[in-house]
């Protein structure tokens, strides 16, 4: 990061260390140099310009959703359903003193497939990868990244500051209204109290105005900062934790990402939920080295050979783009 580091007084006096996020433009941001500047070496970014054909962009409104899914009922957040129309009134009436509801619960291919044609064609910096190949194992093959709807008003915010699981990469794409996120290092980690029993998620309510009493090594965090508006999308690098925030009312979608600079944590990851036999446990970990190896040559071999007819074979194994996936549902072994 090479712009200005601000340091800012919070209501407890103490100071916190606030970085912005870097920011490029996709014009200026081929995906190679995305791949390696950004996903190898975890560094966040705020990428402009990223859909400029999708319809969403011109269509998805808060009186678009109100007028067309008024009447289904959606699960808003954990325990919490209700009318889309209700919904949407709730947002229009969110202020930052009386937050409304944060939609956060819908998976768009599953449950409101019919928004997928106002996404495409894909953004690119956002296709799932791994998730997409028929060697994924059955239980982490999501051909769709989790691709998931946010709604919220002024005030709104995603529950709790965390960091996704399957150790993914996040790519959160703005379509309407502006966002602000807040980001902390896999490295400041011991400073953001983690949850004992659930390690992937803070303590810390308020990360807006964090209480320093309760929470005093906070102070020692670098907070990285960023807003992003309709057609831009923040990358937000494996192990990052993250929060966000509705400045004015949103409409975002998220999807999910593994590829080769995150297929090692993967692995780790996976195999410590794993609560069967070792045996088992030792065959999943072989069949996850052995798939990642496979996954790795098919996709160094795209980028050096796109055109060679093998190469071209070789493609669904590791997909790079979502024209190269072959039938969605095939995967890999049922490892628990
Ligand atoms: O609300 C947001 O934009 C963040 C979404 C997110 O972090 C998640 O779905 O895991």
């Amino acid at each position: 990061m090479t712009q200005t580091q601000i340091t800012e007084p919070n209501r407890n006096g103490s100071a916190i260390t606030i970085q912005p996020i870097e920011r490029r433009s996709a014009s200026t941001l081929p995906y190679q140099v995305f791949l390696d500047e950004y996903a190898a070496k975890n560094r966040p970014v705020i990428i402009s310009d990223v859909a400029p054909q999708w319809n969403a962009l011109r269509t998805w409104t808060p009186e678009f959703f109100k007028s067309r899914f008024g009447s289904n009922t959606v699960e808003v957040t954990y325990g919490v359903s209700m009318r889309f129309a209700d919904l949407i009134d709730a947002v229009l009436a969110s202020t930052a003193e009386n937050p409304g509801p944060y939609l956060h619960k819908v998976i768009i291919h599953q449950h409101m497939p019919e928004l997928l044609p106002d996404l495409t064609p894909e953004n690119s910096y956002s296709f799932p990868r791994r998730y997409c190949s028929p060697l994924m194992p059955k239980r982490f093959h999501r051909p769709d990244g989790y691709l998931k709807l946010l709604i919220g008003g002024p005030g709104g915010k995603f529950p709790l500051m965390h960091f996704d699981s399957d150790n993914a990469h996040a790519m959160i794409t703005e379509i309407y209204g502006d966002k602000e996120f807040i980001l902390v290092s896999p490295q400041d980690s011991p400073y953001v109290y983690p949850f004992p029993k659930s390690p992937h998620t803070s303590q810390i309510e308020n990360l807006e105005d964090p209480d320093l009493e309760r929470f005093p090594l906070l102070a020692k965090a670098t907070e990285y900062r960023g807003t992003i508006r309709p057609g831009e999308a923040i990358f937000v690098p494996c192990g990052w934790w993250h929060s966000a925030h509705v400045l004015t009312t949103s409409i975002s979608v998220c999807a999910n990402m593994l590829e080769a600079s995150n297929w090692d944590g993967f692995i780790e990851e996976s195999c410590q939920s794993q609560n069967g036999a070792l045996p088992a446990l030792v065959a999943k970990r072989l069949y996850l080295h052995a798939s990642g190896t496979i996954m790795s040559a098919a996709e160094k071999l795209q980028e050096t050979f796109p055109r060679a007819a093998l190469v071209r074979s070789l493609a669904p194994l590791a997909p790079i783009s979502r024209n190269q996936t072959l039938n969605l549902s095939t995967h890999g072994p049922r490892f628990s």
